[in-house]
């Protein structure tokens, strides 16, 4: 798989990697990177043999230290609007994988990188890694959904505290407010991030994508979203997998999932 500003590759597992290729920029997100991020999204959404993905940045410095400031001189109120959509559409696709999307956070995970974490379905993260939302020393805001999941994330009031002050947080902090799952040494990241993707990859896919999309549905009124629920969960009763799952526990044998 062939992209300018990004690395794809599919393990024998069906474990993606996608690695953010602008190193001496800290991987910063330029038009490029973004239209790259779609396409691989898309790819490893239509592609079977893809069981989930790792989204990490090339470098030792930086996951992605946010949007590229080199891009921002030329934006006005009509542009910058256009920019703030794409990107908001783009990582939504991420949100909306059924497939799990681990961002594997290696450096820095500022502005639009701290973003694109949030998009992923699990945050986990190098001992030096760094987050925060440092726009207003810009003059800005968040523009790629991180004033939305943010908070959703980490409460209200620790979200307007790094959304207001701009100040950035180490990984042990991250983790403390439930920004990052984990929490590890940096050699031993993309092992870790890779055997999360794995371990959900092992369970009845169907369920796993059901799952994602209840999630989704939990900023929803409480009465809305547990509709919701029911519904997915009389799908879930309706597979093979719901079979093979009850009847490998009740013979105590472990279940073969065939995504169906
Ligand atoms: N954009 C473009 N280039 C960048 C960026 C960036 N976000 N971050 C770093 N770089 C470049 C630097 O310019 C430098 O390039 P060069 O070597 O050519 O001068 C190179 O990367 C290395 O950076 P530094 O020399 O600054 O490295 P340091 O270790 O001294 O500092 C920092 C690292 C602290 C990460 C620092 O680079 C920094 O503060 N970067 C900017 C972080 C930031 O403000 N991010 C938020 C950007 S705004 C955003 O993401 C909004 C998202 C929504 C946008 C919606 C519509 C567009």
């Amino acid at each position: 798989m062939e992209f300018d500003a990004l690395q794809y590759t599919r393990d024998d597992d069906g474990i993606v990697v996608l690695t953010i290729n602008r190193p001496d920029a800290l991987n910063a997100l330029n038009t490029a990177v973004m239209d790259d991020l779609d396409r691989a999204f898309r790819t490893a959404r239509s592609d079977d043999a893809v069981r989930g993905v790792v989204l990490t940045g090339a470098g030792e410095k930086a996951f992605v230290a946010g949007a590229d400031i080199a891009q921002f001189p030329d934006l006005d109120a009509v542009s910058g609007h256009r920019f703030a959509a794409r990107g908001q559409a783009v990582f939504n696709r991420i949100e909306q994988m059924t497939k799990p999307v681990v961002a594997a956070v290696n450096g820095f995970a500022l502005g639009g990188g701290c973003e694109l974490a949030m998009a992923c379905h699990l945050r986990v993260a190098s001992e030096q890694a760094q987050f925060g939302q440092p726009e207003v020393n810009l003059g800005i805001l968040p523009g790629y959904g991180g004033t939305q999941r943010l908070p959703r994330l980490v409460g209200h009031g620790i979200a307007t505290e790094l959304l207001l002050t701009g100040q950035r947080i180490g990984a042990d902090r991250a983790h403390a407010i439930g920004l990052v799952n984990r929490v590890v040494a940096p050699d031993a990241l993309l092992d870790e991030a890779r055997a999360l993707v794995g371990t959900i990859a092992s369970k009845a896919p169907l369920a796993v994508a059901m799952a994602l999309q209840a999630l989704r549905a939990s900023d929803q009124p409480l009465a809305d979203g547990q509709r919701y629920e029911a519904a997915l969960f009389g799908q879930a009763c309706a597979t093979d997998d719901f079979q093979e799952g009850v009847d490998a526990f009740l013979n105590r044998r472990s279940p073969e999932f065939s995504g169906a």
